[in-house]
């Protein structure tokens, strides 16, 4: 199996990762600034198949109108000569301090009218690139006291502005979906729509619901300390990984953005397991960018930064590999067996069965040993030890 990328893998990588310049709240820009157009270049020379980007990402925030239009000719000349994509685009609404309250819920409603007029014109952009998935991350749409935000009507805010956008956008024509992005918190003390759970609930309510989805980022589920494959799974299962955030973290703290792989790498395997092989299921459900969306360590130089960049789609590529072996073994094969593992796609009432069926069938209930069944294992363990040795390498 390759383990240098090709474009059939799609691997991509948003411009403000490896441009990161290592700000934090705690120190200075550790890194010069990286010129979108030599990113293109460099990712292309990776691998990657992609780009994407935040408006402000590629236009300086305040350029006029002949600079945006340099800016925008530069990185279209890039992506000619490099055959790199734009799948994603998305917008910054939370660097310039009027986003400090939010963009699409800030109180002040001026702030709204603006994030959204933003939004558009970014939109517009993103169709002419050719992008097929918008993302919205509300990461100031938030709080850090509870006295000053009214949530009911935040949410009627963040509907509106969505519902405006989707209108927008398909009255255009543009065939973009969006995708939500969910984190808890950081920047804000609180951010609405804190999880993949939150935010599908939220689109069920939204007036174009079938073209809004989720982009989860691995980080910001483990953030919340859940299960970022079983939150990947629910978005499936419910038609709405529209587009997802790839990198790695260590469990409840801040917001890490590590290179992929390098938190919870058992978590990383089966979610590679999932995207590739659809876990259990042997197909693959998503067919999307695997879009890397982290930091270059600050302790980094800029050959680091680029070194890291490889490794995130290195990583990928040998989970993939380890997957794929796990799928092929044998033993695993047994295991899964024994742990009843595809027993669960059989439905619990056979075809045509009633409920009266199910009452009058003894064996489900009079006659059932509850004891002699509670006692039986399911063997787990040893399913998870084969799949660590997979990742060892050791099988
Ligand atoms: C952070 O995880 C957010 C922003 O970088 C961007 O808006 C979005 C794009 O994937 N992820
Ligand atoms: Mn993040
Ligand atoms: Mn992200």
């Amino acid at each position: 199996m390759p383990r240098s990328p090709r474009p059939e893998d799609k691997f991509t990588f948003g411009l403000w990762t490896v441009g990161w310049q290592a700000r934090d709240p705690f120190g200075d820009a550790t890194r010069p600034p990286v010129d979108p157009v030599e990113t293109v270049h460099r990712l292309a020379e990776l691998g990657a198949w992609g780009v994407t980007f935040h408006d402000d990402d590629l236009v300086p925030f305040g350029s006029d109108e002949h600079a945006r239009q340099e800016h925008v000719k530069r990185f279209r000349a890039a992506l000619d000569e490099t055959g790199l994509v734009v799948p994603m685009v998305t917008t910054n609404l939370f660097t310039h301090p009027v986003f400090k309250d939010g963009g699409f819920t800030s109180n002040d409603r001026s702030v709204r009218r603006y994030a959204l007029r933003k939004v558009m014109r970014n939109l517009d952009l993103a169709a002419e690139l050719g992008a097929s998935t918008y993302v919205f991350w509300g990461g100031r749409e938030g709080a850090e006291t509870d006295a000053g935000k009214d949530v009911r009507s935040a949410l009627d805010r963040y509907r509106e502005g969505l519902d405006l956008l989707a209108q927008y956008s398909t009255d255009r024509g543009y065939g973009l979906r969006f995708a939500l992005e969910p984190k808890p918190n950081e920047p804000r003390g609180d951010i609405l729509l804190p999880t993949i759970g939150h935010a599908l609930a939220f689109i069920s309510t939204l007036e174009h619901a079938d073209m809004v989805g989720v982009n989860p980022e691995v980080g910001h589920e483990q953030m919340s300390n859940l299960n970022f494959v079983h939150g990947i799974s629910q978005a499936l299962w419910q038609g709405k990984l529209f587009h997802l955030d790839l990198n790695g973290q260590h469990g409840p703290k801040f917001d890490q953005d590590l290179t992929f792989g390098h938190g919870d790498l058992l978590s990383a395997f089966f979610l590679v397991d999932l995207l590739e092989n659809g876990g259990p299921q042997g197909v693959s459900p998503y067919d999307g960018p695997r879009h890397f969306d982290y930091k270059p360590l600050r302790t980094e130089d800029i050959s680091g930064v680029w070194s890291s960049a490889a490794d995130n789609m290195r990583t990928y590529l040998l989970l993939k590999e380890r997957a794929a072996a796990f799928r092929a073994d044998p033993e695993v094969q047994e295991a899964l067996l024994a742990s009843k593992v595809a027993e669960l796609s059989v439905p619990t009432l056979s075809d045509g069965e009633s409920y009266a069926d199910l009452l009058a069938d003894r064996s489900a209930f009079e006659d059932f040993d509850a004891d002699a069944v509670g006692v039986r294992g399911y063997g787990f363990g040893h399913l998870d030890q084969l799949a660590v040795e997979h990742v060892l390498g050791a099988r």
